[in-house]
Formats: structure tokens, sequence, C-alpha cells
């Protein structure tokens, strides 16, 4: 075919496909270089599974390294476990699209307990699309045992995400993974700061215990079991625990990650924290500064920082320049807080090509992750010039009537650990939270003195099918003394659709230290005033100084995100306007802390603002039995059981004669 054929059938080929309905691309084949109104249908197999670390599949692993990289051999930190996985993968398949793409993703859920599940797309936002938010009990039912669900959306804003599941423990146990959607060139904030923004790059971590999920937070709220996790993985691999602060560090058995780029060169690098404990992370790169440009999808302007600190549930994207000489860099990371109890530390490697395929030099201690230098997100530190929270970032986001002067609605959120009696796990006659010995008692981590109950309907879909009496929050519950009295219920904080609204989120830290990374779905918030006031503090203080003018708010470039952390005796206070119809969760992203109730849902608008769900959609509740069938007949049933009694009493009658007779 000479060149002019080649050029004509390419004609055709090209205007064949104008017009035409999305071209389907099934997983990694998705991947491509982002062109603006370019769409593409992008589609994906979720098959969930429970699974172990280190099995059959493994062979030589760890002790022959090459096995540790064969298909359905996960080694992890070399330590043997259960754990759950997407298609035997940890983290599971990352998702990697273009803005506009259309995302299908077929959840199976082969899940050999049997349990339910959902999965949530961290960071999209679901306009439209509320019913695929993948909240079990919230935005749909549970994806029951040996049963599929269709995910379907648009990938409608840019930024690095992740997904992972909803339900129960199990993002603590590996179901979770990256979810990237980048621009088209043409749109990007930073163009011009990087030559390169690889799925390679993309950096997932978590941190990690040594068994099953349940079965820690069991012990932990039941018994002495502890809530600090030993060790930290980076893309689902890490060094030996063993081996992490110990004198002999040459004896790397399990895998460590490691990133490939080339002198000379600038990489957009993505952080994603999928940790599911008290475990703030803090990340750097020997012998080089990062250049922070964006956080939770919301680009700021640069910041070059010697490290940061990642919470769970944000994203941190920063840019590398290659620029030292060609060698092997220790990535660290360094667990702060309860990952800090036990020195939680991983590392990974950053290898210039051409440099040999061997470990840094330098050791890699927990110490020694506590790199000096600015600092972006510290954990409990004030505004200097060392330390830089993220209130402090200038953002490229405009703001609009989010930052209006005065909101259209307030609250005042105040995060605790309380000590009352919860019956779940302090009895209040058999072992009351008085009789308990200290380390034995289990306080609760609640907002304004209630603990979130689910509904047992998603109230998205099936609002009118679910009392009014459920809900909650501390304006209802009046009277009610829930310092003393453990409250509970479906935590629900109503505004109406297009206002705005402000959260002043208060880190009493009375009874217990604990940063909360407060994550809201549906929306990305305006983060307009962080600070700490004191050790502890209370709603009352702060309401306090901000009734007297004192809490101080940037409403001009406020950076945007969707998970901020509120610092221990401090506050953290957040904007967003309401134009996302729905019921959004909203709350702490430390799985132990949510498990237990530390949550709630804002509902956004009446039900009739709420989107309609397709008309097959499942549908699930309470069932009792009733004497009525579905066309409304009678239950012939209970009939029929009468007269099983009936029978019965005969039998009995006629052989308590025949036994009075044959005694005679
Ligand atoms: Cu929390």
């Amino acid at each position: 075919m000479d060149s002019a054929s080649v050029v004509i059938l390419c004609i055709c080929f090209a205007l064949c496909y104008a017009g035409r309905e999305l071209r389907t691309y099934r997983n990694s084949s998705c991947i491509r270089p982002c062109e603006i109104n370019q769409p593409r249908e992008c589609v994906y197999e979720f098959d969930l599974e429970l699974y172990f670390t280190l099995t059959k599949a493994c062979y030589g692993c760890p002790f022959n390294t090459t096995d540790c990289f064969r298909p359905h051999c996960i080694p992890a930190d070399g330590v043997p476990r259960g754990i759950l996985v997407v298609n035997r993968m940890l983290p599971g398949p990352a998702i990697h699209v273009c803005e506009g793409d259309t995302v299908i993703v077929n959840v199976v859920n082969d899940l050999a307990g049997g349990e339910g599940t959902s999965i949530h797309w961290h960071g999209i936002l679901q306009h439209g699309s509320q019913h695929m938010d993948g909240v079990g009990m919230v935005t749909q039912c549970p994806i029951q045992a040996e049963t599929s669900f269709e995910y379907r959306f648009i990938a409608e804003n840019p930024g690095s995400h992740f997904w992972h599941a909803h339900l129960g423990m199990q993002r603590t146990d590996g179901i979770f993974g990256a979810f990237v959607v980048r621009q088209a060139d043409g749109n990007e904030d930073h163009l011009g700061l990087y030559e390169e923004d690889l799925p390679e790059h993309t950096i997932v971590i978590n941190d990690w215990i040594g068994e099953i999920g349940i079965e820690r937070y069991a012990h932990y709220q039941h018994s002495d079991g502890d809530d600090e996790p030993e060790s930290i993985l980076v893309n689902g691999k890490g060094m030996y625990r063993e081996f992490v602060n110990t004198v002999d560090q040459t004896k790397v058995y399990t895998p460590v990650e490691v990133f490939h780029v080339t002198r000379g060169k600038r990489y957009r690098f993505r952080v994603i924290s999928a940790a599911t404990m008290n475990c703030p992370i803090q990340v750097s790169v020997d012998e080089h500064t990062v250049t922070m440009i964006a956080s939770d999808g919301g680009a700021f302007e640069k910041i070059d920082v010697d490290s940061f600190t990642i919470f769970a549930g944000e994203r941190y994207d920063f840019v590398l320049n290659a620029s030292m000489p060609v060698d092997n860099y220790w990535i660290r990371l360094r667990g702060l807080a309860d990952c800090g109890e036990k020195k939680a530390t991983q590392v990974a490697i950053l290898r210039y090509n051409g440099a040999q395929s061997k470990n840094p030099s330098g050791t890699i201690t927990w110490e020694d992750g506590d790199r000096e230098g600015k600092l972006l997100n510290p954990l409990n530190k004030k505004a200097n010039d060392t330390y830089i929270p993220v209130v402090n970032l200038k953002s490229l986001v405009a703001g609009g009537d989010a930052l209006k002067a005065v909101p259209d609605k307030k609250f005042y959120l105040a995060m605790d650990f309380n000590k009352v009696d919860n019956y779940y796990y302090q009895h209040e006659t058999y072992y009351p939270i008085s009789a308990t010995k200290q380390s034995l008692q289990t306080y609760m981590p609640q907002i304004n003195r209630v603990s979130l109950t689910l509904p047992h309907s998603p109230p998205l879909y099936q609002h009118e099918e679910l009392d009014e009496n459920i809900y909650c929050n501390y304006e209802t519950l009046g009277s009610r003394n829930c310092s003393r009295e453990f409250c509970e219920c479906v935590h629900r904080l109503k505004v109406d659709l297009g206002d705005v609204v402000e959260f002043i989120i208060i880190g009493e830290s009375v009874n217990i230290q604990a940063n909360h990374p407060m994550h809201i779905h549906g929306y990305r918030f305006f983060v307009v005033g962080m600070d700490i006031v004191g050790e502890t503090t209370s709603m009352e203080e702060i309401k306090q100084l901000d009734n007297e003018g004192r809490l101080a708010r940037n409403l001009v470039d406020p950076v945007a995100k969707d998970t901020v952390t509120v610092p221990d005796g401090g506050y953290t206070i957040v904007r967003f306007q309401a134009n996302n119809p729905g019921f959004w969760f909203f709350h702490c992203h430390i799985q132990f802390h949510l498990s237990i109730g530390m949550g709630l849902l804002v509902q956004v608008g009446e039900a009739e603002n709420m989107p309609r769900v397709p008309h097959d959609f499942p549908r699930c509740g309470n069932w009792k039995f009733t004497d009525k069938r579905s066309d409304g007949s009678e239950n012939k049933k209970c009939t029929s059981g009468a007269s099983v009694f009936a029978s019965t009493q005969l039998m009995i009658l006629v052989v308590a004669t025949m036994q009075t007779y044959l005694s005679q």
C-alpha cells in the first residue's frame, strides 16, 4: 500500500469514529497522554477474595527474591497473615484515567467470610452519580456475598485519588488501590514544573499489622490489645519487619519498592495514604528536597520542603528534580503518633538509571526518618519558618461563593474520646467503665459526644422507609447529658441545597491525644483556618474565641482538599458550598475510630432534591413476618400452624391415655 492510500485510510478511520459512542478500554489500556475532549470508557473487573501473604504462589520467596515478583505472590513485609485482596494484588489494581473518562468497575464479592462489601472512590465528587459513592448502608446496600455490583461514573475531577472498601475493616486488610485522574496538558496547573508524570511514580503507603484487622479491633476494644501498627508498606512492599531498626540491615529478604528516574529530568510523584490507624507518616527523600504542588486534587502555589507528613486519607503530589549524582537514595517513611509507639518505619529506593541494583548507603532506623528542615503538614505544630500547616498554602483553585464573609450554616464539631459506658464494650452492670482497670477501659471517639450508627436502609434512595427519629445531633439531643450517658444514632446534619457551610472542627483532646484526619464525601472543602490554642481545648473555648473574632480565616486563597487533620488542642475550619445533593459521609479516616462511631452524615437537600437511582437498584432493610402476602391476601401459614398445633395436642392426649391405661 502506498503512503497516499495509508493517509486516506487513516482519514476514513478517523471519520468513522467521529461522533461514535465512547470506545471501551480495559484495565491499563486506558492509560495514555490525556487530550482535551477525548474521553474513553475504562472498564475494570475487581474480584474480592480472602487471601494470605507468602502463599504457594511465592515459591522460594522471601529467600529467593526473584520469586517475590511472581503473579499472585504477596510478600508484604515478610510476615505471614490473612489478607483481603482485589485480583490477588496488594494494593489492588491501579486506575489511571483521564478527566472526563467513564469509569466502569464490576465488583465481584468472593470474600470467603460471607460478608457484604462496597467500594468508595475517595476523592471523586460523584455529581449526578451519588449512588456510586460506594458507602454501604448510606448510598447503596452492601454487595452481598457471591454477587456483583457494577460501578459506573465519570472521572469528573482530576487529581491523585484512591479507592477502598467502605464496610467493616476490609480496607485495613488490603482492599485499596490508586485512582489517578490526569488532565490534558492544556488544563494542567503546574505544567512546566516537570517533564514526566508516570503511573509507576504513584506511591501508595499504608500502615500494616500482623493479623487480620477485625482480630486486632476486637482485641483492642474488648480486651488488652493495642491499636499501634508495627509496620508500613510502600505499594504493598516492605523490608522484612525484623530487620528495620536493627544493626544488620544487609539481609533484605522481602523486596522494597524501587522508583526509577533519569538524571536531569523532573518527575511528578503522587503519594496516597491508605493508612487505617492513627498513623501520620513523614516522607522524605535522602539528599533531595521536594516541590509540593497539590493535595487531594487541589493545586496550590509550589513550595519546596525537606519532608512532609501525610495523614490517613490524604494525598500529596510533589515534583522531584533528579539533579543529584547517579546513585541509589532512600525514600524514608516514618510513622508518627500510634505508628511511632512501635517505631513503624519503611523505606523505598529512588534509583537513577545507570546506578547499580543495590541498596543505598545509610542506616534506616525510625530515627533516621526524622528529616530536619522545612516540613509541610506537621503533626501538632504551630506554624513557623520550619513547620508549614496546610492552612498556610496558597490555593490555585478559585473559592467562589464558598468564601463569602458569613456562611449560611455554621457547625461546631468537637472531636474527643469520651469516658462513657458504651453497652457494646462496657456493660453498665457486669463491667462498667468505673469498675474496669484503666488499661482495659474503652473510651468512645465521638463527634459532639454522639456515636454514629448506620441506618438499616440507605437513606439516599430509601429515605421514605426510615423513621425520622433514627436521626439525631447535638441540637436534637437537647437535655440528654451525653458526657455521662452513651448517645448513639444516625448522626446527621442537615443543610439546604446551595448553602455555604462552615465546619469548625475542634480537637478537644482532653482524654486521648489523637489527630483526626477528617474526610468529606461528595465535596472538596476549603481549609480556611487551623491553629493550636493549648494542650487541650473545648467547644466552649473555641466558640468564645470565634465570638470575639479571634479565629483567623483565610477567605482569599485557602487550599482545596477533601481530607484534613485537626490538631490536638486546636481547631480546623473548613468551608464548602453544598451544591451536590445527597447523603454525604463526613468522618474520621482512622478506621478504628470510624468503626466505633466517629462520623456523621451531611444531608444536602430534601428527598425531592435527591437524584433518581436506576429502577432496579438493589434495596435492603429490616424485615419482620406479617400475615399478609405481597398481593395483599392472607398468609395461610398461621392457619396450617394452628392445625399442626391441634394435631400435636391430640397425639399427646392419645399417648397420655395409653400410658394411664398401661400403668393400671
Ligand atoms: Cu479519629
